[in-house]
């Protein structure tokens, strides 16, 4: 083993990619709401609690909203979702993923999810991997969303390893700031790479092998 005791892994744009089913649920609120909503403003959800996301949603809604209508619509929302993420399969799990994961866990890290999703497990358990990891910190049992630590400092005491002998990897500005926030290193992947914060910016997701 290298500088890290523990991988702590974001879910949604890392280990698979969700960002469609997440705009074909959004989209279906937003039309039905006379919304204007595209794939950019898609983008600004990854990463973000489902609450959080319906704001970015109704920033171009004109009138009021309630909050029963809130939750009305973001339950509406996961609803869709949900039925379309029982489309997703092991064929959605990369081989590079995949065999990345086998020799990290061969090298004897101890590996979890730290994730904002309340559907961490369903989307695990469609790919795969329901039974991999040693911890899932999910959007269950957090109170604040990323940039706030919370998720991974869960998954670390989940784990029982010292934030500081953890590496998070994350696609989103907001989850690497998270990772710092608690005392963590992070590798970034995707979009979060271009944003030059972390403490390492992957090309692939096989380069994390050179840096654990
Ligand atoms: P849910 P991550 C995040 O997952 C997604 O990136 C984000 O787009 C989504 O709004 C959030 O989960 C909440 O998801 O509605 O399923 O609870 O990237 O933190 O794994
Ligand atoms: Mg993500």
């Amino acid at each position: 083993m290298g500088k890290y005791e523990a991988v702590i892994f974001d879910l949604d744009g890392v280990i698979c990619h969700t960002d469609k089913y997440h705009y074909k649920a959004w989209k279906t609120i937003a039309d039905r709401l006379g919304v204007y909503f595209d794939e950019t403003i898609n983008n600004r959800l990854r990463g973000v609690s489902r609450m959080e996301s319906l704001d970015i949603v109704l920033e171009r809604y004109e009138g009021t909203v309630t909050r029963e209508e809130k939750e009305r619509w973001a339950e509406e929302k996961n609803e869709i979702y949900r039925g379309l993420l029982g489309e997703m399969s092991t064929e959605d799990l990369s081989e590079e993923v995949a065999s990345t994961l086998r020799e990290l866990r061969a090298g004897g890290y101890r590996l979890a999810i730290g994730s904002s999703s309340k559907n961490a497990k369903f989307i695990l358990s469609r790919i795969g991997l329901g039974d991999f990891f040693d911890a899932i910190s999910d959007g269950n049992n957090i109170s604040r969303s990323k940039p706030d630590p919370e998720v991974f400092v869960k998954a670390a005491e989940y784990l029982g390893i010292a934030p500081g002998n953890c590496l998070v990897v994350e696609d989103a500005q907001a989850g690497i700031q998270a990772a710092k926030a608690g005392g963590m290193d992070c590798a970034a992947i995707g979009d979060a790479a271009q944003c030059r914060i972390a403490t390492y910016d992957l090309k692939r997701f096989q380069d994390l092998l050179e840096i654990v």
